[in-house]
């Protein structure tokens, strides 16, 4: 079967499938939730309260198949260069694989570097952790300022606060990203320069804010009354770059190496996870690594049809490319990775925010969810109206730690019985009927119901998927991710985009610098356009003001 012919079927397909409430699949169907769900390790995926059939599963592997996605699948592990328009690998898999076999990445064997900067890190942290590391006046390192932008801080920023549980006592670990100078100097304004290390994060060791932060955390430190010299005790640095380490000031013995292969959203597997071993020590980073290498093993070698970042790839093509969905929420119950919404907008947005195919032609269906969300219970007191009761179908992925050891258990299952309840409530809804009986038996008069009850119906029929597992370890954390990552990079050949460039992030970076130029300048012929000369000259004006 081709492409064309697995995507009407589909088509025809969903005209059927949007005749059937979810509430009836359930009814028709005593088995619905053990057909409709998986289970990795202790990680559950429940997929069943969504707009699909077993035919509607059959027809979505077609189109996978017709895509190719074997193929490509083993492309991506074979190290070809799937990055086509940086004619790079993406083989981040290589940072957390396990096995004693080789990964060759462009003919070469990269594990033994890979390891190589594992064991770096790991004596690294061992330094700081026992105080072998001090600052230059001899005090043990107390607390830790990553400095990097997306790739290089997003990863480690939500690793960070989600594995709160299995912080290193004595050490606090403080991500700063924003050029904001705000960021910096609220970060700072606490901490002691003599028991501050700062970890300096980038790629390329060129981006705008992440070298003027770094900039500024080094006049910081000179200001304390740390000298030139001394300022190697306080200094290391993660990138592919020496020479721009080197240039900087940071000695290159203290530099963690990654590598042209590792995409910056993909690279919290690498040294730029350095602040995330920090907190949590190396053993633990390394069961995040392990719980990431076995959902690799779980993409590589399941097949389709139990293939848990494949089916969740394939519900998404569904409902944006059959529905017409055009966003996608992510509902974490887990005020400790509240972040992990943020971490997953910029690895599905960047990755698949494409409107050209691999050989540039431009494509005719939709991309890229809008992949937004944020914790529950909290979601549900902000947005959750708009998902229960608006005018746009909004899937969403409702995860969960099931234990949590901080707080009470009564806490705890208030949390969960929220989550269910809600997955269960956007399933099933609220016929007229029993709004007009409950506002009945609470004594309203018939036209006081028949001015609320519209108010109070709720549709249903809202897809959820629930993921829930039993609490959040280094690994399964670890596992979540990867497997995230590797549905969206089903979804790019599903879309034959590619997941891995990032040209509209390249263009920010240059954009800027011509107007920071004019900005600190007084150059009265400013050649943008009305709104941007506009703007130019009242920023001026403002920061003149005393
Ligand atoms: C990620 C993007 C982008 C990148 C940052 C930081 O995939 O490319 O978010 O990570 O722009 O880049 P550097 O690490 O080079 O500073």
């Amino acid at each position: 079967m081709n492409k064309e012919h697995a995507w009407k079927i589909l088509e025809s397909q969903q005209v059927r499938m949007k005749q059937i409430h979810l509430s009836d699949l359930f009814a028709a169907d005593s088995q619905r939730f053990e057909s409709f769900s998986l289970k990795f390790k202790d990680i559950l995926v429940d997929f069943s309260k969504n707009h699909i059939n077993k035919e509607t599963l059959q027809q979505l592997l077609d189109l996978a198949r017709a895509c190719g996605l074997k193929e490509e699948r083993d492309r991506l592990f074979s190290s070809e260069h799937v990055n086509s328009t940086e004619d790079r690998a993406a083989m981040h898999m290589a940072l957390r694989h396990r096995s004693s076999k080789p990964v060759m990445v462009d003919g070469k064997d990269v594990m033994p570097d890979v390891r190589s900067v594992l064991v770096q890190m790991a004596e690294f942290c061992h330094a700081v952790h026992s105080g072998d590391w001090r600052g230059s006046t001899g005090k043990k390192i107390e607390n830790v300022v990553s400095i990097g932008i997306g790739g290089s801080d997003l990863g480690s920023d939500m690793a960070i606060k989600s594995l709160q549980a299995y912080a290193i006592p004595g050490i606090k670990i403080h991500c700063v990203s924003n050029v904001d100078p705000s960021h910096l100097a609220r970060t700072l304004c606490d901490i002691d320069p003599e028991t501050t290390l700062f970890v300096i994060i980038s790629k390329t060791f060129t981006t705008l804010e992440t070298m003027t932060n770094a900039r500024h955390a080094r006049l910081w430190l000179l200001d304390s009354g740390c000298s030139e010299a001394s300022i190697v005790h306080h200094f290391v640095a993660v990138s592919t770059n020496t020479q721009a380490v080197a240039d900087f000031g940071i000695d290159p013995k203290n530099m963690f190496q990654f590598w042209d292969w590792v995409g910056g959203r993909y690279s919290m597997w690498s040294a730029v996870g350095l602040p995330i071993a920090l907190s949590i020590g190396m053993p633990c980073f390394e069961e995040m690594l392990e719980g990431a290498y076995e959902m690799d093993r779980h993409f590589l070698e399941t097949d389709f049809n139990k293939n848990i970042p494949v089916i969740l790839a394939l519900l998404g093509v569904w409902y944006i490319n059959f529905w017409g969905a055009t966003t996608h929420a992510v509902i974490v119950y887990s005020q400790q990775m509240s972040q992990f919404p943020t971490f997953l907008q910029q690895l599905v947005m960047e990755s698949l925010g494409k409107s050209v195919t691999h050989d540039g032609r431009a494509v005719d269906y939709l991309t890229s969810p809008v992949t937004w969300g944020n914790s529950g219970t909290n979601s549900q007191h902000a947005f959750f109206q708009m998902i229960h009761q608006g005018t746009q179908m909004i899937p969403a992925d409702f995860l969960a730690p099931a234990r949590n050891s901080d707080g009470t258990t009564e806490q705890q299952q208030q949390l969960i019985s929220n989550f269910i309840a809600q997955t269960e409530a956007l399933m099933k809804g609220k016929s007229l009927q029993t709004v007009e009986q409950e506002l009945a038996m609470d004594g309203q008069s018939p036209g006081k119901i028949s001015q609320l009850a519209p108010h109070k119906v709720f549709p249903g029929n809202k897809p959820t998927t629930s993921i829930l597992f039993e609490k959040i370890t280094p690994a399964t954390l670890g596992s979540i991710i990867a497997m995230y990552e590797h549905k969206t990079y089903v979804q790019s050949v599903i879309w034959n985009i590619n997941a891995f460039d990032q040209w509209g992030v390249e263009l920010g970076k240059h954009l800027a610098a011509k107007v920071l130029d004019e900005l600190g300048g007084d150059n009265a012929l400013l050649t943008h356009d009305g709104s941007t000369n506009g703007l130019i000259r009242y920023a001026r004006a403002m920061a003149e003001k005393t």
